[in-house]
This record gives C-alpha cells, sequence and structure tokens, in this order.
C-alpha cells in the first residue's frame, strides 16, 4: 500500500507538471520556452521589472543557507541571487514543506530526476543562479536543497510572507 501511494503521488507531481521527468534537453527546453507562471501556494513567477526586493543567498556544503530565514510582505517580488559556495551541486526550491517532504523523498528515489520550475534554481559549485518569485499569499513556507542527503541533513529555510 506505501509503494502504490507513492506511486501515486509520482503520478500526481508528473500530471501537475511539477517535476518533469527524463527531461534530458532541459537547458535548451528552458532557452525555448517561456517559463509558465503557475499559481502555486506559496506564489507565482515574477518578471524582473515587478522585482522589489533582491536577496542574496549563500550556499555551501554545510548543508546551510544564509540567510536561513527570510521575511517578506504580501505583494512582493524578490529576486533571489543564490550563490554555490561549495564543492558540490546544491539547489534553491521554494515551496511548502509538505511539497518539499514529498518531493524529496523522490529525489531520494531517483537521484538524476531533472527538473525545472520557476520557483527552483540548480547552482554548479562556484555558480550563481536566480529565481524571480513574487509573493502573492501570505503564509509560511520553506525553502530547500532538495538534493538527496542535503534535505535529510537540513539544508532547509524558512520564508514568512506576511499579509498585507
Ligand atoms: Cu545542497
Amino acid at each position: 500500500m506505501k509503494k502504490l501511494n507513492t506511486l501515486l503521488a509520482c503520478i500526481i507531481l508528473a500530471g501537475t507538471g511539477s517535476l518533469a521527468f527524463a527531461h534530458v534537453d532541459a537547458a535548451h527546453a528552458k532557452k525555448d520556452m517561456p517559463m509558465k507562471m503557475e499559481q502555486k501556494p506559496w506564489g507565482i513567477g515574477g518578471t524582473a521589472k515587478a522585482v522589489t526586493r533582491t536577496i542574496s543567498v549563500s550556499m555551501t556544503d554545510t548543508m546551510r543557507f544564509s540567510p536561513e530565514k527570510i521575511d517578506v510582505k504580501q505583494g512582493d517580488t524578490l529576486k533571489f541571487v543564490l550563490k554555490n559556495d561549495g564543492k558540490v551541486m546544491h539547489e534553491f526550491v521554494i515551496g511548502t514543506k509538505k511539497d518539499l517532504d514529498e518531493h524529496a523523498a523522490l529525489m531520494v528515489k531517483f537521484p538524476n530526476m531533472e527538473h525545472d520550475e520557476p520557483y527552483m534554481s540548480h547552482v554548479a559549485p562556484g555558480k550563481t543562479g536566480t529565481i524571480i518569485w513574487t509573493f502573492n499569499k501570505a503564509g509560511s513556507f520553506d525553502f530547500a536543497c532538495l538534493i538527496a542527503g542535503h534535505y535529510q541533513s537540513g539544508m532547509i529555510g524558512k520564508i514568512t510572507v506576511a499579509a498585507k
């Protein structure tokens, strides 16, 4: 039953476009197709001209983000500048705890799974990634590195979006 539930979760996630399995041509697709602006419980993809605030986040091999807590006002569009200060790949994914838990479990099962959404960025060592995201819903959300082992080591931060 547990296995079936997991399988079901995979299908649901894949069906909603949260994850793209076997997305071998991700870089190419990213260049040619506009990112889809899909409303999520934690906000919606933003545009460069809507940016109200830029925040730099460092990711390190100690499996920590700096800062670990980010306070946002509802309606703000943040540009996250994500610097991988480590020697291994890291990623920054925004979501609800529930979504991230589920996604992290899939990453353990399928470590080579590739995915790309406007609320996530995979950053190679020494490189910098960016995300522009509009927090149009108030609430408490997480950001995390879902690479197998990293999430489980506590590579998680908090985003609090205060209601207008
Ligand atoms: Cu990581």
